[in-house]
């Protein structure tokens, strides 16, 4: 299998921590955004989204959106579920994975905020970035605040850690004061003790800085 990444792409980072979580053999084939290597004929060619990650199958079959790889995980490789049996309780977690992977991220990723920069000037966009992912985590915290820990969801991590652990990259990028969400630095810290998380983290990849 090979993904499609960059170390600092937080959807590809959530496939990284998913395939490490199952232990699923993979090889990395870093794509510079930097560099707009998303946009390239290649790359459009293989996803029309020109966005990343993608999960290439041993069959060259190509998946693309982060949470239809994370999905195709746990439906082909039950075994160390990130999903719940029960169906309130899956539902729950869903909610909160697509609080951040429906409704935060997609307003604040690169192609977004170079837009919004052009459209008006880097600060705007900067405070853009900053109040959205901000008013995000605030809902998060919410959502789960008055779950036990130290994950979201009790004991054992879930989907809605795979998005919240990559989601808080990028509000330190944006200048977010992360203080008032005390839950959701607890499933930070709680998911950085975990080898799937350490594995997946930017700095561990082979096309980090
Ligand atoms: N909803 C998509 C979001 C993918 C996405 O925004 N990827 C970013 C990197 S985190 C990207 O490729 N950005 C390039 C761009 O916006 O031009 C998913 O979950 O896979």
């Amino acid at each position: 299998m090979k993904l499609y990444t960059y170390f600092r792409s937080g959807a590809a980072w959530r496939v990284r921590i998913g395939l490490h979580w199952k232990g699923v053999d993979f090889e990395s084939v870093p794509i510079d955004l930097r560099k707009g290597g998303q946009a390239a004929a290649e790359w459009l060619a293989r996803n029309p989204q020109g966005l990343l990650p993608g999960l290439e199958l041993d069959d060259g079959t190509l998946l693309t959106q982060s949470l239809a790889i994370l999905e195709w995980l746990e439906e082909t490789r039950p075994e160390q579920p990130f999903l719940p049996q029960e169906p309130v309780a899956r539902a729950r977690v869903r909610a909160v994975a697509l609080a951040i992977g429906a409704d935060m991220h997609p307003v604040q990723n690169l192609g977004v905020l170079k837009r919004v920069e052009a459209l008006t000037d880097a600060e705007t966009a900067r405070r853009w970035a900053h109040d959205t992912v901000a008013r995000g985590l605030q809902s998060v915290e919410g959502l789960v605040g008055r779950n036990p820990g130290p994950f979201a969801f009790g004991a054992e991590p879930t989907l809605a850690d795979i998005l919240i652990v990559p989601q808080l990259f990028n509000a330190r990028r944006f200048g977010v004061d992360l203080k008032p969400f005390p839950r959701v630095l607890e499933i930070e810290a709680a998911a950085s003790a975990l080898p799937a998380f350490q594995a997946a983290h930017p700095d561990a990849q082979p096309d980090a800085d």
